[in-house]
């Protein structure tokens, strides 16, 4: 999968050097570029923004070096996915993350600032899978953090960047449960035990165990899920 990220910060994705995501880049499984969106301005100041039309507080992004950056990194004749990370998208969830994981070219837009002009993401359509997507209901100064998050949850996704596929196959078993508490060793430390059942090899006791932990984690920190 080759992943481009155009932003006016683009060493926020240095960290995407680190870790699984560094080793799968290393092998070719992934291909990661980040742009910084100035090199599309041509004015001395490098100007990315500009006030809004009809008002109000911030600074809305410029269409042009948006445009200009999307003529250089769109492939002719490909359709890539392009993702604007945005406080007004549609939700990001596993669902959405395992879909965009079977892409072959997806293209990060972060904004800055109140947001980008919208003809932007209307042009983008005409050459791209457009998605407007959030990573939640909280105020970030920027898009780059929640690309990161998402690029980092659809990367795992692709075969070959976990070693250990059964770990991804038992997130796949929690049945839209949190997961259940998790203990190692030592059993006992600074007065405080393992849960007894833990420890005493009844798989089955231990598999009703872990699913009522499940669900009173569940009621107690997101029952919205349950209502589900
Ligand atoms: C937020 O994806 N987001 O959730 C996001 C992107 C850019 C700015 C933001 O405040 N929440």
């Amino acid at each position: 999968m080759k992943i481009d990220a155009i932003s006016i910060f683009p060493e926020f994705f240095d960290v995407l050097g680190l870790s699984l995501l560094g080793k799968a880049q290393d092998q070719k499984i992934i291909g990661f570029e980040a742009h910084d969106l100035r090199k599309w301005t041509s004015d001395k100041h490098r100007t990315v923004d500009d006030s809004p039309y009809g008002g109000g507080a911030g600074m809305v992004m410029k269409p042009e070096p948006w445009g200009d950056a999307f003529d250089e990194i769109f492939p002719k004749g490909q359709r890539p996915t392009i993702i604007f990370t945005t406080p007004a998208g549609i939700p990001f969830t596993q669902k959405l993350a395992a879909d965009l994981a079977t892409r072959s070219h997806l293209v990060f837009a972060c904004g800055r600032y109140e947001g980008i002009d919208q003809r932007v993401v209307e042009h983008a359509g005409a050459q791209a899978e457009v998605l407007e997507v959030s990573i939640g209901d909280y105020v970030l100064n920027g898009g780059e953090v929640a690309a990161i998050a998402m690029i980092e949850a659809i990367c795992r996704l692709i075969p070959g960047v976990i070693g250990n596929a059964e770990s991804l196959i038992e997130e796949s078993h929690n049945s839209g449960l949190l997961e259940y508490p998790s203990y190692t060793k030592p059993a006992s430390w600074r007065g405080l035990e393992v849960p007894e059942i833990l420890l005493s090899g009844h798989h089955a006791e231990i598999e009703k165990w872990r699913n009522e932990q499940s669900l009173l984690r569940t009621k107690a920190n997101r029952p919205d899920l349950l209502a589900e």
